[in-house]
């Protein structure tokens, strides 16, 4: 198959071991990083050298990293810096020294992903992450006290208040001026390292309490891969992100940017957008939520797509317990599925 099956995996703490990995049909890369450094620090050669060997010695490529975390202050153009991006340069050069080929990042303001409940139990018994309006609303993180799942606990309230107010202030335009200076500095020392850059589509791709989010519909994506017309500023394309507002047609999306070339990794999950907007995050299989999943990896096919692919989010399943989306039951079952997929439709385009 012309595509490169990937997994994530957290490292020494991930309860999930690369041998275990190893045994899912058609395994190639590792998706990692290193964890234990703060964003805007270099990362240890060592981390990296140690991580490549663990790999190896499992048969398996440590290839693409997710992700180099871009430091706020970058974000926001403030404090230094010109400083931080060249420690983000560095650590793209490092990556590269040991065999990194594609470098997924995202430019979403203070918090990852934002999802209301990670443990929600469908009929069937098992767990998924889901993001419910019903939840949302109400929570200003201005005036209360708010903790929803996954966000980053290092932050006090106090200073997710003034994070949430600085990137007010700047705005969605002030927002993509930060992103451009990244770019103009990041890709040129990718190109010449041969790295692909990947950036990860806002998720959801629409404002949460009221923070700038820019990378959230073709618009944008095609603003944004004008910035640097280079293979090496791409999408890291992730179905279940971009899926979840109603207004965006993946499918048309995969199509688009695959003929471009510039995807360099696709992340591929399905989720089940509900009437008034919420989303739950489901199994993989096209029927089992709002995705047509077959014409995803169809789109890509057909336009020689040949990058990185994991299995994004799975649920929790057979009792199996860890990081809420990252276990290896159900990840392991939709990298078997996407596989079903691609051998499919790579046959039927060859016959
Ligand atoms: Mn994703």
């Amino acid at each position: 198959m012309n595509m490169k099956l990937s997994f994530r995996w957290y490292g020494k703490d991930d309860p999930i071991s690369l041998e275990y990995i190893s045994q899912i049909p058609g395994m190639r890369s590792i998706v990692s990083a290193v964890y234990d450094v703060k964003p805007g620090e270099v990362w240890p050669e060592e981390s990296l050298e140690a991580m490549k060997r663990e790999c190896d010695e499992n048969n398996l490529v440590f290839d693409v990293v997710e992700s180099i975390p871009v430091h706020e202050d970058i974000k926001l153009g403030r404090g230094d810096v010109d400083k931080l991006l060249e420690v983000y340069c560095e650590n793209i050069r490092r990556c590269a020294k040991y065999g990194v080929k594609c470098v997924t990042y995202n430019f979403m303001p203070v918090f990852d992903w934002t999802r209301t409940q990670l443990d929600k139990k469908a009929p069937d018994g098992s767990t998924s992450l889901v993001m419910y309006w019903d939840q949302m609303r109400g929570l200003d993180p201005l005036k209360d006290d708010i903790h929803l799942p996954g966000w980053d606990s290092s932050y006090t309230q106090d200073e997710v208040r003034e994070l949430i107010t600085a990137y007010g202030e700047i705005g969605e335009e002030g927002l993509w001026a930060n992103l451009e200076k990244f770019l103009k500095k990041v890709i040129p020392v990718a190109e010449e390292c041969g790295v692909r850059m990947a950036i990860h589509p806002d998720d959801p791709p629409y404002p949460i309490f009221g923070l700038p989010r820019i990378i959230t519909c073709e618009e944008n994506l095609d603003r944004f891969l004008s910035i640097v017309d280079s293979p090496a500023n791409s999408l890291c394309l992730c179905t279940g992100s971009l899926g979840c507002a109603a207004s965006n047609d993946v499918v048309e999306m995969v199509r688009k940017y695959a003929k471009r070339d510039r995807i360099a990794f696709m992340h591929i999950r399905n989720i089940k957008i509900m009437e008034d907007g919420s989303f739950e995050e489901r199994a993989h299989l096209s029927s089992c939520g709002s995705l047509d999943v077959y014409e995803i990896v169809k789109a890509l096919c057909e336009n020689g797509f040949d990058g990185y692919v994991r299995p994004d989010h799975g649920r929790m399943i057979w009792g199996e317990t860890g990081k809420p989306g990252y276990g290896l039951f159900d990840r392991a079952l939709g990298a078997t599925y996407i596989n079903g997929l691609f051998e499919a439709c790579e046959k039927s385009l060859t016959k």
